[in-house]
């Protein structure tokens, strides 16, 4: 998996997504400190949002392959400044968070994040799942994605033999 770096601001959903991407039961956790994990740097929202900690960002950056700039799709307005990603030597990815949100507005978050410059957008929910999967394989690097493919062929194979196994027995 290629390295991520989740940056956004409090409560923009980061750990969440972390515990979607991981596979892991989604509970509250308030992010204390830059959680270094083996595929994902998930960051404090005030490390983004406080001038004296948003240096060490840049720094942590360094560490990842992918920088995602996280924003709710429910957010009255964008911290991300107008060509931002210009300034990062990542590629840089935008997350709309909470789409699943009743007050998500999923285009006009995207229209802010690509105004920052971002290419790529990924809207998504790690409540419900939805895009989550789109994410994750983007990270896959070439070595995961024969992985996975090779999994589902094993997954479909066995189905498959499943089905023809009880249609047979029904036939008896
Ligand atoms: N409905 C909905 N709620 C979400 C989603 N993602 C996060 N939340 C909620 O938003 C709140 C904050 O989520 P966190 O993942 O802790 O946010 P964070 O960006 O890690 O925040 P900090 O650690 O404070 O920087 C939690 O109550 C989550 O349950 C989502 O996709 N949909
Ligand atoms: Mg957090």
């Amino acid at each position: 998996m290629k390295k991520l770096i989740l940056i956004g601001r409090v409560a923009a959903g980061k750990t969440t997504l972390t515990q979607a991407l991981r596979g892991e039961e989604i509970k509250y956790f308030k992010t204390q400190y830059v959680n270094y994990l083996e595929t994902i740097i998930d960051t404090p929202g005030e490390y983004t949002e406080r001038r004296e900690t948003s240096g060490a960002l840049s720094l942590y950056s360094y560490e990842a392959d992918i920088v995602g700039l996280v924003l709710s799709a429910n957010e009255p307005y964008s911290i991300f400044s107008p060509c931002l990603t210009s300034m990062v030597n990542r590629e840089v990815i935008g997350i709309v968070s909470g789409i699943d949100k009743p007050d998500a507005n999923v285009e006009r978050v995207t229209r802010w994040l690509k105004l920052a410059g971002c290419k790529k957008i990924f809207p998504l929910s790690a409540v419900t799942g939805e895009g989550v999967r789109e994410l994750a394989e983007y990270l896959e690097d070439e070595e995961d994605r024969k992985e996975r493919l090779a999994a589902e062929k094993r997954a479909k194979a066995k189905e498959a033999k499943k089905k023809k196994t009880t249609k047979e027995k029904t036939n008896e």
